[in-house]
């Protein structure tokens, strides 16, 4: 079954202005919940409706309460919804709470809303309405809801609920449909028992398709469950698509460990994190400043946390400014790249701005330095490209599936955004030995280049008469992970960092430099060695000069072992190979092709070449051998 389009609605404004009577008005369903919300005549936490529109798309209701003490219930609803319901009584107006739920929206960046001017039954006459649609009308000059329609209902008679429900149809129909990026989350709002089902917990579900027996994890606690069932609508379904109100009924978790705040995730998707990066704008009727050091609550989808706020490169931002900030989290969150939040002033409770986040897992950054702001800058970036880049700068290397997953963007969008970079030069790609395709920055290449450097100075310094490292040991001592260790030596080699001393690296301008006794007994060698063949074994030639001398003509790179009773003196080592090289420049070539240019036995043809193979130099397939880069 494919999962149906779904959408979600949200009540916003302020305390008794009509907002659950106008759900039950527009669903049949009183959405309060809780006796006490009963008693008081006024919603204190979340309350839930079904609708939907004329074409059958059904539409999840999430009624807020506006009273000010509730706001933290009602930030806990109003993320990810497709649309807002903004109500307004025209009795009162425009009231504290009306300001703040606007705000809200704004900073969570929900992007469409109407806005019902209810309790028009309560109005003296029809000029009273128009004035507070016009009052409205300017207080949303400049948020998202700018373009809203403004619907004259009464609850209490009937009158424009039709207009208010064909005003949402247009407004939800429109709405572009939610991005299935594959990694499905929800936000969790409630949690319950159903008894003989089990744990339940019900959210907003984005970022991809829940369904029926999937291995789920409940962050940040971090709990392991599988999906037992599934609402939406009050309906029993296979599968849910973004974004869609959601009942989870989970196996394998108790429902004492399930709360508000949590998130259900596809195991190893997120890692919760206690930093984030965020561009927050500060509101413009704030009570102050937001300053470096502020102690915060910060608000992201259903949880709300402690925070202190590290203001990059500035002391404050002042009311109605936008500034960059890192927010050290008091206990660890999932977020991911493009998440919203909503700061709050603690205490007397107020909210502050809110906005963004860039980077879920950021370093620690030097807040005055002009590379944190060039960076900030580049993570804020609209073009994907410039925000990749960064990204990578910061981790160095990554395949594309990182990358996006770091980006929170589709994989295809970040491969081909990856592309561009390599194309100017702003990033290389390399192949790891497995085949997969790695992106590294510029910056991370010459960090590696510059260890490395520095390492091989210290070898040569330190071993004069050698000719150089080994490979994999000097890409070790870089910092070069092992799966890049042979493409990096590839770059290395072909941007003259390093230069190829036999089985070694060297620095480019290193000479080994050998001590008398050990030329005499190279030459000794090289004699012996230059006589027809059959050529002395390691055996004799150990015996004639020493093991200690044979050992530091090895080293030295003066000589080349090709087996264990096998030694070649390194020119004539180059000069096999330059041969082989000239005489196959791309075709293979077989065992007996390359004795016959070289001149050598069989035996010491098929030696030189295994021991090529071993190097990574040649490939072997059945009987024939291919160069690999060098
Ligand atoms: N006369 C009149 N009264 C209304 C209308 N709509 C709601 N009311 C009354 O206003 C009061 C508050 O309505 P609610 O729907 O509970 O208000 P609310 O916005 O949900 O309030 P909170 O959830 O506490 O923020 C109730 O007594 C309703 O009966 C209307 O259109 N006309
Ligand atoms: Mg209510």
């Amino acid at each position: 079954m494919t999962a149906a389009r779904r959408r979600v609605l949200a009540t916003a404004g302020h305390v008794d202005h009509g907002k659950s009577v106008l759900v039950q008005a527009l669903t049949g369903t009183h959405p309060d919940r809780l006796p006490e919300e009963r008693v008081r005549g006024m919603s204190i936490d979340l309350g839930y409706a079904f609708w939907s529109l004329p074409d059958g798309t059904p539409v999840g209701i999430v009624d807020v309460p506006g009273h000010r003490d509730f706001i933290a219930n009602m930030l806990a609803g109003v993320g990810w919804v497709d649309a807002v319901l903004l109500v307004v009584a025209v009795d009162e107006g425009i009231m504290p709470q009306t300001r703040e739920h606007l705000a809200i929206v704004d900073l969570l960046g929900i992007p469409r809303g109407v806005v019902a001017l209810t309790k028009i039954d309560l109005a003296p006459d029809a000029s009273w309405i128009a004035r507070r649609a016009a009052e409205v009308r300017a207080l949303l000059r400049g948020t998202s809801l700018a373009q809203a329609a403004r619907v004259p209902v009464s609850a209490r008679t009937g009158q424009g609920l039709d207009a208010l429900r064909a005003a949402l149809a247009r407004v939800l129909g429109s709405a572009a449909p939610r991005p299935d990026l594959g990694r499905p989350r929800l936000a969790i709002d409630r949690a319950f028992v159903v008894p003989g089902f089990g744990p339940v917990v019900t959210g907003t579900l984005v970022d991809g398709t829940l369904r029926v027996g999937q291995r789920v994890r409940v962050l940040p606690a971090g709990l392991d469950a599988r999906v037992r069932g599934l609402q939406s609508h009050g309906q029993p379904v296979d599968a849910v698509a973004p974004a869609a109100r959601v009942a989870v009924n989970l196996a394998g978790v108790s429902a004492a460990d399930l709360r508000r705040g949590q998130w259900l995730v596809l195991p190893d998707d997120d890692v919760p994190t206690t930093r984030l990066d965020a561009q927050v704008r500060v509101l413009s009727d704030a009570a102050g400043p937001l300053r470096h050091n502020a102690e915060v609550k910060v608000h992201l989808a259903a949880a709300q946390v402690m925070a202190r706020v590290r203001v990059l490169g500035d002391e404050a931002i002042r009311p109605g400014q936008v500034g960059f900030v890192q927010l050290l989290l008091a206990r660890p969150v999932v977020a991911r790249r493009g998440d919203r939040l909503v700061l709050r002033r603690p205490s007397p409770p107020a909210t502050w701005g809110g906005g963004v986040v860039l980077d879920p897992h950021p370093p620690r950054h030097r807040r005055w330095s002009a590379a944190t702001q060039a960076h900030m800058r580049a993570l804020a970036a609209d073009d994907l490209a410039t925000v990749l880049a960064a990204l990578l700068a910061l981790q160095g290397y990554g395949t594309a599936d990182a990358l996006a997953r770091r980006a929170h963007r589709p994989v295809a969008a970040a491969r081909q955004a990856l592309e561009a970079l390599v194309a100017t030069a702003r990033a290389v790609a390399w192949s790891t030995a497995r085949g997969a395709r790695v992106f590294v920055a510029q910056e991370q290449i010459a960090r590696w280049n510059r260890r490395a450097v520095a390492r091989l100075e210290a070898f040569h310094r330190r071993y004069p008469a050698r000719a150089g490292m080994d490979a994999q040991a000097l890409a070790e001592a870089a910092g070069v992970p092992a799966a890049l260790a042979r493409a990096w030596v590839t770059h290395a080699l072909a941007d003259g960092v390093v230069v190829r001393r036999g089985a070694f690296l060297a620095l480019p301008g290193h000479v080994p430099r050998l001590p008398p006794g050990l030329q005499r007994a190279l030459a000794r060698i090289e004699a012996a060695l230059d006589a027809a063949p059959p050529w002395p074994s390691v055996s004799t030639l150990r015996a004639q000069v020493g093991e200690a001398a044979l050992r530091a003509l090895l080293d030295a790179g003066a000589l080349v072992r090709l087996s264990s009773q096998v030694v070649v003196p390194r020119g004539r080592f180059d000069a096999w190979l330059a041969r082989l090289r000239q005489a196959f420049p791309q075709e293979p070539f077989t065992v007996a092709q390359a004795r016959v240019v070289l001149g050598v036995s069989r035996r010491y043809a098929l030696t030189l070449l295994e021991y090529l193979d071993g190097q990574g130099l040649t490939r072997r397939e059945g009987e024939a051998r291919t160069w690999l880069v060098d």
